[in-house]
């Protein structure tokens, strides 16, 4: 996600390492950089500018932390300055004092909006506890009422569907009807999309809105729109008051323009995004994690609830205390990546992990599962002793070259993975650390309980680290 993005903010940035004190003239550079980064990525250019001359001022201006060097300071100032552009704090989906709750998805022909209903509906019934209904008021094709039907069967949620010879608005209004009668909180409404922005569509979807007083507006919009993505945001905007926009389709190469800029220009915040065509594939937006994922420092706390989802707390305990006190063993390495392979496609999980982003550019050739099983088999062909004590291998050529053949590997995999095994310890005693500290902060069950590290590519590419455990921060701060 938004990696071009990532690599140019970061080279502005790295330009700036080892200076002391920033000169006018640096910071000027760094902006100019920074600027091109942000056009190259289709943010909107009013936004672009805005944003530019804010950290400018800043960064000259200062608020000169003394502890940080000038390149983590214009970092922070970036940080901070993209988190407040998104929106600060994640916006909730708004809920009405009676039910049902009305969510209205409008949008572009394509931009994902009755594949977003139905993630919203599988989201609020599973981690919401609610009763969705979806109603399917896109009539003009009889083969979206059929694909609403469809996905909501998948996810055992009702679909209120009355046909092509109803209109939309005679659907509107018997849904809140059925929802009522059938006891449900939430009414979730797949309206039609147009190609373009059309007239007629903004008058159907107005009278919608009339008829249900809809409570939740979200526009759905497709991140790869680029520019079009702000002009499109904008015109709804106009003629129906939105409450919210859904980014769909981060998953795929989008440059981050519409994440960026949207928000900006509407006044609305992205609540949710895509993140893929499966109907878990949907994430809430949290402006400061995103941010970071953008200056590439990877974003742990959503790799930790997605480890959350598929980790027992117990074992996640008995971990922590493993990892302070530096017993981690491979063992345990071995256990994690049989958790990590749970988790989703790696891919996805590494892009969340500090500094991966920039490490996966170096190579260029996604990371695969199969990396995964080459290092359990390492593992598995090592003895009980070994697991434990790998300084045993680290000495023994003969050990090595036992492990390698087992394994139907070679000895520079299995030196490979011993090496990357000691950093990834090291790294895990200080990121332990900054657990305790977090849940310190973060009151009861916060914090994060370690990182683990595994080789991404044994054919002598960077090792990328994969896995992550911890019980949820309920707060960041
Ligand atoms: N990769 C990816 N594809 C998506 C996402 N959301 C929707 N799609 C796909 O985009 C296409 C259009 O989606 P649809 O929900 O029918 O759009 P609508 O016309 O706005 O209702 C479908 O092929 C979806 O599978 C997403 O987050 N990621
Ligand atoms: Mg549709």
């Amino acid at each position: 996600m938004f990696d071009t993005l990532s690599n140019r903010l970061q080279g502005a940035f790295q330009k700036l390492r080892g200076k002391g004190r920033l000169s006018e003239d640096d910071v000027k550079e760094a902006m100019r950089e920074i600027r091109r980064a942000l056009l190259e990525a289709d943010v909107h250019y009013s936004v672009a500018k805005d944003f530019v001359d804010r950290i400018r001022e800043r960064a000259i201006g200062q608020e000169i932390l003394q502890s940080l060097s000038a390149a983590q300071q214009v970092v922070k100032i970036v940080n901070d300055e993209l988190v407040e552009l998104m929106g600060q704090s994640q916006a909730k989906l708004n809920r009405s004092s009676k039910s049902p709750t009305v969510v209205l998805m409008v949008g572009l022909q394509g931009a994902g909006k009755t594949t977003m209903s139905a993630k919203l509906a599988r989201h609020l019934m599973l981690t919401e506890h609610r009763r969705p209904l979806l109603v399917a008021a896109d009539v003009y094709r009889p083969a979206a009422i059929d694909q609403l039907q469809a996905l909501g069967k998948q996810i055992g949620v009702s679909v209120f569907a009355p046909g092509t010879s109803v209109s939309p608005q005679e659907i509107a209004r018997t849904a809140l009807d059925e929802a009522r009668r059938g006891g449900y909180d939430y009414v979730i409404i797949d309206t039609a999309g147009r190609l373009h922005v059309d007239e007629s569509l903004m008058a159907e979807l107005t009278e919608i809105d009339q008829i249900t007083s809809a409570d939740e507006i979200l526009l759905v919009i497709d991140a790869m729109t680029g520019q079009d993505a702000v002009t499109v945001a904008d015109h709804f905007h106009q003629q129906l008051k939105l409450t919210g926009v859904v980014l769909t389709k981060l998953d795929g190469d989008t440059r981050g323009g519409a994440a960026l800029s949207v928000r900006h220009v509407t006044g609305c915040p992205v609540k949710f995004v895509g993140v893929g065509e499966k109907l878990d594939a949907l994430e809430p937006f949290y402006p400061d994690r995103m941010a970071s994922r953008i200056l590439g420092m990877g974003d742990v706390l959503t790799l930790i609830e997605k480890a959350q989802a598929s980790i027992d707390e117990q074992q996640v305990m008995q971990l922590e205390a493993k990892i302070r006190k530096n017993e981690f063993t491979f063992d345990d390495f071995l256990a994690q990546l049989q958790q990590i392979q749970k988790m989703g496609p790696l891919n996805q999980i590494l892009g969340l992990l500090p500094g991966i982003g920039k490490i996966k550019q170096l190579q260029n050739e996604s990371v695969d599962d199969r990396q995964l099983k080459k290092v359990e088999a390492i593992i598995l062909s090592m003895s009980k002793e070994e697991r434990i004590k790998p300084e045993l291998i680290s000495k023994s050529s003969s050990r090595r070259l036992r492990i390698a053949s087992g394994s139907g590997t070679h000895v520079r995999d299995v030196n490979q993975l011993l090496r990357q095994f000691e950093d990834m310890r090291k790294l895990m005693k200080q990121l332990s650390g900054m657990g305790k500290s977090m849940k310190g902060l973060g009151g009861p069950g916060g914090g994060l309980g370690g990182l683990g590290g595994l080789p991404g590519s044994m054919k002598g590419g960077p090792g990328a680290f994969a896995g992550g455990f911890g019980k949820r921060g309920k707060k960041r701060r």
